[in-house]
């Protein structure tokens, strides 16, 4: 589980090893293909869960970044 802004997946022993990514924190969190939010990204929204098999991302993702979801109304 992560919680704050990593740059290197490594840290974790994550690096290019995701087959599937879940966001189960109320921000927006971007996923990208190399460290430090470089190259392609992945977007999850709040509760999405998206399962990389077959995709190019599989085994790619290096770095997460979190930002703070946009009010959209009633967020109860
Ligand atoms: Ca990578």
């Amino acid at each position: 589980m992560v919680n704050g802004d990593v740059p290197h997946l490594d840290y974790y022993c994550f690096d290019d090893v995701a087959s599937s990514l879940v966001n189960n924190t109320k921000s927006v969190v971007r996923v990208f293909q190399d460290y430090d939010y470089k190259n392609t990204a992945v977007t999850l929204f709040p509760g999405e869960a998206l399962d990389l098999n077959g995709s190019s991302f599989n085994d790619q993702a290096s770095s997460v970044q979190f930002f703070t979801a946009v009010a959209t109304g009633d967020q109860s």
